[in-house]
């Protein structure tokens, strides 16, 4: 799975990218992530890559032709990260998806739809977002994480990358399972309560049930306490009318 992300702050994804899940991924070769920096297709002697907005307004509007050329270069770059002495394997055009909150929102239902793909490039805004030609041209698929305005894109393309390299084979180790994930296609329930050491703490006792070693009398518990938890918490994941739509 390659990304290419374009972005003004490539340096926010270093703490990200070197973290130890991710970076043993990458080592794996399972997953590669390229930055490209906009401003590299930005003209003239400001590298403008930003502009006011026709009609007036608060803000700056990201600019048309540096975003375009950008995406042209990018796509145009055919050989794969840690082959380029090889220069043989080809890379398919990578989907282009733009982080906005006007876009769909990001779901696990899409995570998995968005899995399959081999590469992605993300564009991520700033300001007041993209000239309105950027998505004419482009015809990206807008992806928002949520109800709620980040200052930018880079956050939100690093949670999608982080939801999608869960999704592929190898990343996760063997003793974990993207499968049995909260909202993950067949499971639309909130995680059960886990305990570790010690048996208590402070006058909180871990339940009896979880250290009688009765493997079903605990899958039934763990069951039950996953259900009232996302009655509790999140009524709408068990209407079923959700569940045939999503
Ligand atoms: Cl993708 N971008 C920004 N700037 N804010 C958001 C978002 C994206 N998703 C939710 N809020």
């Amino acid at each position: 799975m390659q990304f290419e992300v374009l972005t003004l702050f490539p340096e926010i994804f270093s703490g990200y990218l070197t973290q130890s899940l991710l970076h043993k991924a990458i080592q794996k070769g399972l997953v590669s992530v390229r930055l490209h920096n906009l401003r590299d297709w930005a003209e003239g002697r400001h590298q403008q890559v930003d502009d006011r907005p026709y009609g007036g307004g608060p803000g700056m509007v990201l600019m048309v032709e540096p975003v375009i050329k950008a995406v042209e270069a990018v796509q145009a770059l055919s050989v794969p990260i840690g082959a380029e002495t090889e220069g043989r394997a080809v890379l398919p055009p990578a989907e282009v998806i733009l982080l906005t909150p006007s876009g769909e929102r990001l779901n696990q239902r899409m995570v998995e739809e968005l899995a399959v793909l081999p590469r992605m490039l993300l564009l991520c805004g700033r300001y007041e977002g993209f000239d309105q030609r950027v998505m004419d041209l482009l015809r990206p698929r807008e992806v928002s994480i949520g109800d709620y305005v980040l200052n930018g894109g880079e956050v939100a393309a690093m949670v999608l990358i982080d939801s999608l390299v869960r999704m592929v084979p190898g990343v996760l180790g063997d003793e974990q399972s993207s499968i049995e994930d909260s909202f993950s296609r067949g499971n639309r329930m909130l995680e059960y309560p886990q305990y570790s050491r010690p048996r208590e703490f402070r006058g909180l006792s871990v339940p009896e049930v979880l250290l009688g070693g009765n493997h079903s009398e605990i899958a039934r518990w763990r069951q039950e306490q996953s259900l009232e938890r996302t009655r509790e918490r999140r009524r709408d994941l068990l209407d079923s009318e959700r569940l045939a739509s999503d």
